[in-house]
């Protein structure tokens, strides 16, 4: 376009040049000194074909290809490393017994003992407590008894002993004490009733037994110094402190007791604890 105006330009620029050299030829030739007109040439030839260019760039990364098959299976690989000791078992049962080990080497000889003298101690300590105890049998059996002692009665814990000796209640309390017992004490019915068959049986009508109110008339007491209990075995109108002097304790045949004066002498009972015998 821009061509073809200037092409057109040009060809008017020819026309107004025709009309100003039809006039006066002196006239247009001083004015077409004056005047430069430019008018470009014809187009050229097409020139040789250039040498080949350099390498462009490179493109831009194109888009992920879809995914591909699975590949073949890989070879086996080799035997790893020994695993970590695993936790103790249970335990296991009881073997059988084991074969007899052989004998073993003779020990060294030993210090000569005197066993045999021990045994002879021994054995004859033996006839001692044998003929002790047949002693003491015939002392319970033996009748008539020798002297004072008219044989002794026994329970699961205790043993009595009429002593046939006249004496007053503090006296035969003192007789029974050094021999490691105490007046006769009935504590229940069938002691009570063991000493007055005692009595009975020796041909008596009285004895001195171990329960006085010496400390504290009227409160009578045994003699190792326990109170009384409820039971007791008073005869009728007893214990009645007659004349004001009656401070300890006789029992008759029947088994009753009666307060009587301290300072008459009668036979008496010993008991004593089998554990302390
Ligand atoms: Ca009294
Ligand atoms: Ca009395």
């Amino acid at each position: 376009m821009k061509r073809d105006l200037v092409f057109l330009g040009t060809l008017i620029s020819l026309v107004f040049l025709s009309l100003l050299r039809s006039g006066s030829p002196q006239h247009l030739a001083e004015e077409a000194c004056s005047v430069q007109i430019l008018v470009p040439g014809l187009k050229g030839d097409a020139g040789e074909k250039g040498e080949k260019g350099s390498p462009g760039r490179p493109g831009r990364v194109g888009p992920s290809g879809e995914k591909g098959d699975m590949g073949d299976r890989g070879q086996k690989g080799s035997v790893g490393r020994h695993g970590k000791i695993g936790p103790i078992g249970s335990k296991g049962e009881k073997g059988e017994m084991g074969d007899v080990g052989p004998p073993g080497p003779n020990g060294e000889p030993g210090i000569p003992c005197e066993c045999s003298q021990l045994r002879k101690a021994i054995g004859e300590m033996d006839n001692q407590v044998a003929q002790l105890t047949a002693e003491l049998k015939f002392i319970k059996n033996a009748l008539p008894s020798p002297a004072a002692v008219a044989g002794v009665r026994e329970t699961d814990n205790k043993i009595y002993l009429l002593v046939k000796e006249e004496k007053r209640y503090i006296d035969a309390q003192l007789y029974c004490h050094g021999r490691g017992g105490n007046l006769g004490m009935p504590k229940d019915e069938a002691a009570n009733g063991l000493l007055a068959s005692y009595i009975n049986q020796a041909g008596l009508t009285r004895v001195f037994i171990g329960i006085n109110d010496l400390e504290r008339e009227g409160t009578f007491v045994y003699s190792d110094r326990s109170p009384m209990q409820t039971f007791n075995k008073w005869r009728n109108g007893e214990p009645n402190n007659a004349y004001d002097e009656e401070d300890c304790v006789e029992m008759v045949a029947s088994g009753g007791w009666n307060d009587v004066a301290c300072h008459i002498t009668m036979y008496f009972i010993c008991e004593f604890d089998k554990e302390n015998v």
